[in-house]
């Protein structure tokens, strides 16, 4: 989230367009109804189903999925045409007017550079801005340059009308408008909305540039930065925005450093490519400090044998030959056999990953798998033969199995990450029961005797475990605290900060503005650098006042970066540095320092005046709309078909097969033939979550199977007229992929949808049930779903995809 839960409070308009908060995050949702209450705040609400948080909506409407970029493409071109843009904002703190590079262009779906055998673009070369001879990004403040990004913003959108994106979305034009203009009463200053997405935006072949296209929209009403706006993503698992933080993507290293490629061998080189110079006069350009959190990240986990001479253990970084192992690739590799071993923590494939043939005959190419699980999943019992539901020969299956039980979550202390960016510390509940141990003492063995086999045998690439620091007191049980404390940092030698505080040897850091590029201190993770100072453990802060009223509450739990609430909350203050809106304070310039109501995201005694822009990490310092060569699908988010689509073309580019879907969306070469079309699979399937369970696990606690005891499916009346079902039939619901079989729920909630002039009926499958557990044994729903994903993410599109349904 670029704001977080409490400050959903101060809304003036809630959207949830691609998630279904009251369903999946019922506990944040009440936020939603504290901005209702107290703020009169109105609640807008677009899924392809009438859902829970839709009954509580003030205005609801139907959506077509994976069509979203176009009701968002349209939106832009209604703001923008109908001059409803917050106008101050968008010429002061975004990229409207730079001028992109000449030999950039739109055709026929395609933007330039495309390489059609590769589906990918090669050459991303002109999706970038001109640069003077000062080095400087140009610009035109007139914003009449043919070239600056509010010209080409414009152009690109104008082919998104009301007709056009209506019949795309199958969502009424009278509907669609109602919302375009409530939407747009938000680009008044003091007027916001805020966005709540999760998946239902993410699961799809254009997921990231969903994402982005409701960004654009924030950013044209001035909404990134301010109290009750920001585009918030509400996050899945309790931690799983700390996954993401401590960089437990293959991509990635701890608070969003990035690997580096098999061309960056030279330490250099990676930096200078990592530590931008500022693009405008007079920006800050914050990620310069890049080496400063490197090399500390190094000295956290290398000690003493990271060194200025051998690049603080650069060599001991793994450089990545494509751009990610990320689970689609490491699937796909195991399929063809590449992967001999597989090490599955608190992770149950088979369910979660799409198209669970393919998963499992994957996963019977391993000749080990261990599995790490408080419970047995459909996955450690992948190779048990359970009749239809999991049809295998287990005779010819070789792959040895190894169970390692483990604690779950509530059986120990740490802290978990939430969507807002809040560390909160936890305390255990209980005891794990059994041999149980915690992943912290399984992994840490595993770690040890890993280590011991090195010393005695060597082997290929050995540096990186021989060398690794592991200070902890009982090295084979590292304490949470002790974990923490470290990914917080510490003062190697005597430290003296800007401020001219000195910090001794030995004592913990207060924030990240300390961090060196010397070897003088060490941090796990830049961005969790303050959370565990001498103050003792930030996170564990339960103190909810809230002094100004404004819902920030600085004194619970600690939020990265540096306990600021609203990322970019520079620019909830106008180019003088006073509040866009009294009653929406939240930093402001006070004559000598910025204050507030909040951390200020900038640079504490720099005067409006000087022209620092809000948003320090870009080089530009401005937010962009025209995302350089960031995406891999185009600077401009521009809407396809989902790749299984039920009307067969783009409406937008009905003569160009190539752009019908994601032109660079992620799909092997051997997933094309297990795709089905709507002349044998004619409804648009989604899938999704249910209150009474949590994934594939509550399905082992008798209360949550008692509340939603079997799979089942949820079908319009319309269609279940035409197809003879009736409510509690048994159905088969195949795609291309394999079949499950469910009971029908016939609805009122899913309605047919004119689409591209033709009717387009949507199915509703959620995805708790399986071949384990105490509800009744069934198939897995991602036997259904397509194994293909988003172009940045590699998120799998399972909220799009084509099934039959017949009745049993
Ligand atoms: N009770 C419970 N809560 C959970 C979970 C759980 O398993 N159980 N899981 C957690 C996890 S890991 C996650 S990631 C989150 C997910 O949170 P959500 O994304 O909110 O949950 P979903 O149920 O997957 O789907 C969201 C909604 O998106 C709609 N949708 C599908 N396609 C589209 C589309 O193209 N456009 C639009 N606008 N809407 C679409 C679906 O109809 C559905 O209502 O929930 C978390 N919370
Ligand atoms: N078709 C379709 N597929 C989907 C989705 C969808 O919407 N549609 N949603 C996707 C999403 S968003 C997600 S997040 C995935 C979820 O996929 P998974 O993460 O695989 O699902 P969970 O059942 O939550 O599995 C987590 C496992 O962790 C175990 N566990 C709990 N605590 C601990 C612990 O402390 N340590 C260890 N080692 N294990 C523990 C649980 O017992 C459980 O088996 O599914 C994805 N799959
Ligand atoms: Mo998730």
């Amino acid at each position: 989230m670029t704001n977080h839960w409490t400050d959903i409070a101060n809304a003036n308009l809630v959207l949830v367009m691609g998630g279904n908060a009251a369903e999946a995050h019922p506990c944040g949702f009440k936020w939603v109804t504290e901005a209702k209450a107290h703020n009169q705040a109105r609640l807008i609400v677009i899924d392809p189903r009438f859902t829970r948080t839709a009954s509580v909506a003030d205005y609801y409407a139907p959506i077509r999925t994976g069509t979203d970029i176009a009701f968002m493409g349209g939106l832009i071109n209604y703001l923008l045409t109908e001059n409803k843009i917050q106008h101050e904002y968008v010429h002061a703190y975004t990229d409207v007017s730079f001028i992109v590079k000449a030999d950039f262009g739109f055709e026929d779906g395609l933007f330039t550079g495309y390489d059609a055998t590769k589906r990918t673009y090669s050459d991303k070369s002109s999706w970038g801005y001109e640069i003077g001879e000062d080095g400087f990004a140009k610009v035109d403040p007139s914003l009449l340059h043919p070239r600056c990004v509010y010209q080409l913003m414009k152009q690109h959108y104008s082919r998104y009308t009301l007709e056009l994106t209506s019949q795309i979305c199958g969502m009424p034009q009278d509907a669609m408008q109602k919302i375009w203009e409530e939407i747009a009463t938000c680009s008044q200053p003091g007027k916001t909305m805020t966005i709540l997405y999760a998946l239902g935006w993410t699961q799809h072949s254009t997921g990231s540039q969903m994402i982005r296209s409701a960004a654009m929209v924030q950013l044209l009403l001035g909404n990134v930065g301010m109290p009750g706006g920001g585009v918030n993503a509400l996050r899945g698992h309790s931690n799983i925005q700390g996954l993401t933080d401590l960089g437990l993507l293959s991509n990635l290293l701890p608070g969003y450093l990035t690997l580096p490629g098999d061309a960056e061998q030279d330490y250099d080189t990676y930096i200078a490519k990592r530590a931008l110079k500022p693009l405008r006069p007079g920006q800050l350009s914050y990620w310069q400090n890049y080496g400063k959190f490197h090399v500390s990240l190094m000295k956290a986990w290398y000690g003493a044998n990271a060194t200025a001479d051998n690049h603080w253990g650069y060599d001991w970084l793994p450089k990545l030959d494509i751009p990610g192992y990320d689970i689609l690739k490491v699937f796909d590799m195991m399929s063809s056999g590449q992967v001999n071993g597989y090490v599955c923590q608190g992770f149950n494939p088979i369910a979660a990953l799409p198209d669970k043939n393919r998963v499992m005959a994957a996963l019977a190419k391993l000749k080990w798998l261990v599995v790490m699980d408080p419970l047995a999943t459909e996955t450690s019992e992948f190779w048990r033969n359970v009749g239809p539901y999991n049809d295998v020969e287990t005779a010819g299956i070789q792959t040895e199995v190894i169970r390692l039980p483990t604690t779950c979550f509530a059986e120990e202390d740490g802290s978990l990450v939430n969507s807002g960016r809040w560390l909160q510390w936890h305390w255990k509940g209980a005891d794990g029961p059994g041999q149980a141990r915690t992943d912290i003492k399984i992994m840490s063995e595993l770690f040890i005797r890993l280590r011991q086999r090195y010393q005695a045998n060597g082997g290929a690439f050995a540096e990186p475990i021989l060398k690794l620091s592991w200070p902890y007191k009982v090295p084979d049980d590292p304490t949470p605290e002790e974990i923490a404390k470290e990914f917080n940092g510490y003062a190697i030698a005597d430290v003296t900060d800007a401020t001219g505080a000195t910090l001794k040897a030995g004592q913990q850091l207060s924030g990240f503005a300390q961090l060196k590029d010397d070897g003088s201190t060490a941090s796990g993770c830049w961005i969790f650098c303050g959370s565990w100072t001498e103050q003792g453990n930030q996170m564990a802060r339960r103190d909810n006042s809230d002094p100004f009223g404004m819902k920030q509450n600085l004194g619970w739990a600690w939020a990265w970066p540096m306990n600021r609430r609203i990322l970019y909350n520079r620019a909830s203050a106008d180019t003088k540095g006073q509040p866009w809106d009294p009653k929406k304070r939240l930093v402001w310039w006070n004559g000598k320092v910025w204050g507030g109501t909040d951390v200020p995201d900038y640079k504490a005694d720099v005067a409006p005046e000087a022209g620092m822009n809000p948003f320090i990490m870009n080089p530009e310092g401005v937010a962009r709309f025209f995302a350089l060569d960031k995406m891999n699908e185009g600077p401009f988010p521009e809407h396809y078909e989902p790749f299984e689509t039920p009307i067969g073309i783009n409406p937008l580019h009905p003569n160009n097969k190539k752009a019908t879907s994601n032109p660079a969306g992620r799909i092997f070469d051997s997933v094309w033939e297990s795709l089905g079309t709507a002349k044998d699979f004619p409804y648009a399937a989604t899938s999704y979550r249910l209150t009474e369970h949590f994934h594939f696990w509550t399905k082992h606690c008798p209360i949550n199977a008692i509340t939603q005891p079997e799979q089942f499916v949820e079908i319009g009346e319309v269609l279940a007229k035409e197809k003879g079902i009736a409510a509690g039939d048994r159905v088969r619901v195949s795609s291309k992929r394999g079949h499950i079989e469910a009971v029908a729920v016939v609805t009122k909630r899913i309605r047919p949808l004119q689409v591209n002039n033709q009717t387009v009926h949507q199915i509703g499958i959620p995805l708790h049930w399986g071949f384990t557990g105490a509800t009744r044994h069934g198939y897995l729903t991602n036997t259904l779903v397509p194994f293909l994903g988003d172009g940045n993410t590699q998120t799998p599109e399972s909220k799009s995809f084509l099934v039959n349904v017949e009745k049993i």
